[in-house]
């Protein structure tokens, strides 16, 4: 019976890593850059996208001359209900599809592949993927993203890092959210620091607040940077 479930787990990892990588040659093909934002539930990633947008995302029908450092963004959430997320980040003008997974904890490939398929990759540089609020699920399901971030609050715990491993050992950018609370909650910045370094010690941490803007500048910078170096590099795909 054991060996029965590993196999259809096999299965569906395998038939999710083919949609990946089809989603992934669409995004190489139209040139945008994808990053899955990932984290448990309430940690910030609705907020922290919604200041990003705000901040960073221009309409992609502005002229390449009128964009300055803004960058052309559009998002998918993704939610087991509601879509309360997609509401609070259209607010902002730039294009939102929101994906309703019906009780499955997790974006996977396919869902996303239909949700992409609503949206004009070709006029923008940047596409961000809300993952449903989960520290497990979404962590070995690849969506054909370029990036991956861990999102983790000051008042989840130091050691949430050691205990939910597979989520902060995939990511490229670890950012640690909430830090406008770090007096409150007695957070230990150096502990949290150490147990992220331990389990994913190539990846790049934040400390920020999506609530009072504090620390964001890093993350646009890496945003930058990240979306640049992808535009230069040849396709392969
Ligand atoms: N003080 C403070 N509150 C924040 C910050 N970021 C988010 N919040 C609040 O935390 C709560 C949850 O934030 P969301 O952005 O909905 O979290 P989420 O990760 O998108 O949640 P799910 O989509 O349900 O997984 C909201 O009340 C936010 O206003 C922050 O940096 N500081
Ligand atoms: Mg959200």
């Amino acid at each position: 019976m054991s060996t029965r479930v590993i196999e259809i787990h096999e299965a569906v990892q395998g038939q999710n890593d083919q949609l990946a990588a089809r989603n992934r040659a669409l995004f190489e093909d139209a040139g945008v850059y994808v990053i899955n934002v990932m984290s448990a539930p309430g940690s910030g990633k609705t907020e922290f996208l919604a200041r990003t947008l705000a901040d960073m995302a221009v309409h992609p029908s502005q002229e390449p001359m009128d964009r300055r450092n803004r960058l052309r963004i559009a998002v998918v959430v993704g939610d087991i209900a509601t879509d309360n997320d997609a509401k609070r980040l259209g607010v902002t003008g730039v294009d939102v599809v929101q994906i309703t997974t019906g009780g499955y904890c997790h974006l996977d490939a396919d869902m996303v592949a239909k949700a992409i398929a609503k949206l004009d990759l070709r006029n923008l540089d940047v596409l961000i993927i809300e993952n449903v609020g989960n520290m497990v699920c979404p962590a070995t399901f690849d969506l054909g993203e370029h990036a991956r971030i861990a999102l983790i609050s000051v008042t989840e715990g130091e050691d949430k890092p050691l205990k939910y491993p597979t989520l902060f050992q995939r990511a490229d950018l670890v950012v640690i959210n909430k830090i406008d609370l770090a007096e409150a909650v007695d957070y230990k910045g150096y502990v949290v620091i150490d147990n992220i370094s331990r389990i994913s010690p190539e990846a790049y941490i934040l400390e920020a607040s999506a609530k009072t803007g504090e620390g964001m500048a890093d993350w646009y910078l890496y945003l930058q940077t990240m979306h640049e170096q992808h535009r230069k590099l040849p396709c392969y795909v």
